[in-house]
């Protein structure tokens, strides 16, 4: 807990001390969680973001021409170059093959596809296997959530037989949406000694160089090819593609929100350090720990702030202002401190002044909001659950809500409504 939460608590423990220790005990819990929620976000180390409107130069960008020709292109190369390396668009082929349909799954209410997306590239093919399953009794095209699966592949059982909150895609389709998923295996295993195997084929040069792709660049290079697949869908509605990521997963969600713009919707879950998460803050997992454990996952170049994480020319505010104008949703949960939900929700606060240049206000309260209470009617979407590390029914509920507030059309101007 941060400096400032127990000072206070160090206070009011003294003037407790002629009171009931019991009751004092509970106050000092109930005050903790009020600090933890309800006040002015806590820092927990000193730390002084960069600035995203601000060019190297000095000057303050403040129109949407200048952010998007000026500022925004160089941020996005600042991570690629020192976080999530390169991302190539380019390949010699792509292919669709459906391998196995049901029409009328679901007890009739989707229709299923299984489908192989195979990219060629350096001679050499890669294929994602990407279960989809659309509404039949929606209007066509319909909107669609795309999970990238970081978790057992059983999650997205395309049988039915094992069903989950990871991915409850019953109530997406009840919804009206269509429910489509990968595992990241296909792209890069996540494993450090085998993550090369997969797209690192495709493009071997990413491993020679310092910014090159590794395992969470090539996971959302992969959710780029299952665009590319769901443009020669008419099931799908082109303009409405939801992408969503838990935790390791969300990293890479976030990342293919701001490398493809195609993307209409950005979901996070819990994704924590390197994801929503503020690196500078240095609560809970900390960038020397993640690279030090998970070393497969981000570029060479990144691992030279293990130990200086203020040179950094970018935090993580700004990979949530690439994502603008777009609506981007992100969560925490109150047991996963490990993602530090305080620290992530200070970086949509800070991506405000760029959505703000759109136009778009957020409904965004100054302070974390209290557990269990989604923001929704705002371009920058947030809730902490109460409970784990993990995504769930709950978190899938309030996506589809969050959804179907941006995709009617009357809410299309602003980002608030209230
Ligand atoms: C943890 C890791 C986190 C997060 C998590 C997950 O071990 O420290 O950054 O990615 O795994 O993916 O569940």
């Amino acid at each position: 807990m941060s400096g400032i939460v127990l000072h206070s608590h160090k206070k009011l423990s003294k003037l407790f001390t002629h009171m009931n220790r019991r009751y004092a005990l509970f106050l000092l819990i109930v005050v903790h969680f009020t600090n933890l929620y309800a006040q002015e976000p806590v820092k927990t180390a000193d730390y002084h973001l960069p600035d995203a409107l601000k060019t190297s130069q000095g000057q303050i960008v403040n129109t949407v021409s200048d952010w998007e020709k000026k500022r925004r292109p160089v941020i996005l190369i600042l991570f690629e170059d020192n976080i999530y390396g390169q991302m190539p668009d380019k390949y010699e082929a792509i292919s669709f093959e459906v391998t196995r349909e049901e029409p009328a799954a679901m007890d009739g209410k989707a229709h299923l596809k299984e489908v192989a997306i195979t990219v060629r590239n350096n001679r050499k093919p890669l294929t994602i296997h990407l279960v989809l399953f659309t509404p039949t009794s929606a209007l066509k095209p319909s909107g669609v959530f795309l999970l990238i699966n970081n978790r057992e592949t059983q999650n997205t059982d395309p049988s039915r037989k094992i069903k989950s909150g990871f991915w409850p895609a019953e109530m997406l389709i009840d919804s009206g949406y269509a429910i489509a998923a990968f595992h990241i295996s296909n792209a890069s295993p996540d494993d450090k000694n085998d993550y090369r195997k997969g797209v690192l084929e495709l493009y071997p040069d990413q491993l020679t160089a310092d910014n090159g792709m590794k395992a969470i660049g090539a996971w959302a290079w992969a959710a780029s090819r299952v665009m590319d697949y769901f443009k020669t869908n008419p099931d799908i509605d082109f303009s409405k593609v939801c992408i969503v990521g838990h935790s390791r997963g969300g990293k890479a969600s976030l990342w293919a929100g701001a490398q493809d713009t195609r993307f209409a919707v950005v979901f996070s879950s819990c994704s924590g350090n390197t994801g929503a998460a503020l690196s500078r803050r240095q609560s809970g997992e900390t960038i020397k720990v993640i690279n030090t454990n998970f070393p497969h996952w981000f570029n060479n170049n990144y691992k030279k702030y293990n130990e200086n994480v203020n040179v950094l020319p970018v935090d993580q505010h700004m990979l949530i202002s690439l994502l603008a104008p777009r609506p981007v949703y992100t969560t925490n949960a109150t047991e996963d401190l490990w993602a530090d939900p305080v620290g992530s929700y200070i970086s949509l606060l800070e991506a405000r002044s760029v959505y703000g240049l759109y136009g778009k206000s957020s409904g965004l309260t100054l302070n974390v909001p209290v557990p269990d209470s989604p923001i929704i009617r705002s371009i920058m979407g947030y809730h902490i659950r109460k409970g784990n590390h993990d995504l769930t029914a709950y978190d899938w509920i309030n996506f589809i809500r969050f959804a179907n507030y941006h995709f009617d059309s009357r809410n299309s101007g602003n980002g608030k409504q209230n």
